[in-house]
């Protein structure tokens, strides 16, 4: 059924429920030596190029190529809009390697036609803190599908990910494959609910009227907790004390350091917002928040043709309840004029989805690992990891 995944170091179907298999890696590193030097072979007419993100031209490339060929919603009216920017932050991480941001191009026109990342990543399971790749972004060009160049792209990336002595990796995506660690919900909480029914995003409740719908999704001008403020870069050792602290207590989370935590939460305009809780009284940080900015194209609308979606990324309630700080976070999300606020039910998040009105979407996102078995799945509410 899987003729490609069959054949690699995952969790197999076959294997669910069987609980004498260790937990763990599924095949032990091999020697550097061994691992293949030259790049996998392409069909003919095809090249792999090594990105230079930071190269205006080639992000120009795969920017368009993402615009146009990345993921859609299973209806076909949105598609997910990374922008320059995110790109540039989301693959260049502490440590990162341009050797794992690969591309495939058509020999003679030079075009752009297929892409997939990794991104180094100290992952935790359990009690062992495992050097893991992130991959994503695999992405094949419309005209160019079911042809069998998804597999080769991932044993590419593979390979080159071997020759940083790395043997694990995680990813997510809205298809089951062989097999999941955790199937999560997203759940959308409406900003602006008249845009999101006009272009089809959501629709009218039974027995609601539009003005009925805007008022229930209302939010106040401002936020309410006193010492919510934006994260500044004074606030690193803070804020990775608060997170990792909470991380701790999760099955699978990332191992932040404090350059990680610059990295991925520094604010950064439209791409990485973060605000934190500063004592008035004692000066402590108590409390964290942030999402990352991924707009969607709307595909074929008259009206709107862009919409303005905020993702909950890391979290961490101690002193002020969580409902009233993600609430200060839908606030500000609103006075940036986000359009929805989306969120994961992972982590602790089921305690705040329904109270704060959000709604489940539909479509499931699945977590997996690479060369690492788990005895069971886990429940969205163990994992503490969030991918972009
Ligand atoms: C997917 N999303 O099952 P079998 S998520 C992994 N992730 O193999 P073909 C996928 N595998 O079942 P197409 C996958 N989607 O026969 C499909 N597959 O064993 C498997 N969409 O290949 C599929 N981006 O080339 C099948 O299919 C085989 O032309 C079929 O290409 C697939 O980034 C794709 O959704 C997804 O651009 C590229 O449809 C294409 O359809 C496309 O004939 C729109 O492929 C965009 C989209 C995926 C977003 C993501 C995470 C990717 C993870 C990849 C796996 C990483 C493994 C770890 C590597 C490092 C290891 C170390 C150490
Ligand atoms: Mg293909």
């Amino acid at each position: 059924r899987h003729k490609f995944w069959e054949t690699q170091p995952v969790g197999q179907f076959k294997d669910i429920g069987n609980s004498s298999l260790p937990e763990g890696p599924i095949e032990p590193p091999t020697p550097l030596s061994e691992v293949k030097q030259e790049p996998y072979n392409l069909p003919n007419l095809y090249e792999w190029v090594t990105c230079d993100i930071n190269s205006e031209e080639m992000c120009d490339e795969i920017y368009n190529l993402l615009a146009n060929n990345y993921v859609e919603d299973d209806e076909n009216m949105f598609r997910f809009n990374y922008s320059k920017e995110f790109l540039r932050w989301a693959l260049q991480p502490p440590g990162y390697f341009k050797s794992w941001h690969i591309g495939v191009r058509v020999k003679s026109s030079k075009k752009m036609v297929a892409f997939i990342t990794g991104v180094p990543a100290r992952i935790r399971v359990r009690d062992e803190v495992v050097n893991m790749a992130e991959i994503n972004f695999l992405c094949v060009h419309k005209k160019l599908r079911t042809k069998r160049l998804a597999p080769v792209m991932i044993k590419e990336v593979t390979r080159r990910v071997h020759l940083e002595n790395m043997w694990q990796a995680t990813y997510t995506a809205g298809v089951v494959l062989p097999t999941p660690i955790a199937t999560c919900q997203y759940w959308h909480r409406s900003l602006n609910p008249k845009k999101l029914i006009d272009v089809g995003f959501s629709r009218l409740g039974a027995r609601m009227t539009m003005s009925r719908t805007i008022k229930l999704y209302k939010l106040p001008e401002s936020t309410v907790t006193p010492g919510f403020r934006k994260m500044e870069i004074h606030d690193v050792p803070a804020v990775t004390r608060l997170i990792r602290n909470y991380l701790s207590h999760f099955s699978v989370a990332p191992d932040f350091d404090e350059n990680d935590v610059e990295h991925w939460l520094l604010p950064r305009e439209n791409v990485v917002d973060s605000f934190l809780v500063e004592s008035p009284q004692t000066h402590e940080v108590t409390d964290f928040c942030s999402f990352y900015t991924l707009p969607s194209t709307i595909l074929g609308n008259q009206n709107y043709s862009v919409l303005k979606a905020a993702y909950s990324f890391y979290n961490v309630s101690t002193v002020t309840p969580l409902l009233q700080l993600i609430n200060d976070a839908l606030i500000v999300a609103k006075q940036k004029d986000y359009d929805v606020f989306n969120a994961l039910d992972v982590m602790q998040n089921d305690a705040f989805l329904k109270e704060l009105k959000f709604g489940p979407g539909d479509g499931k996102l699945h977590y997996y690992l690479y060369n690492y078995r788990l005895r069971h799945a886990l429940k969205p509410s163990e994992l503490g990891l969030v991918l972009l």
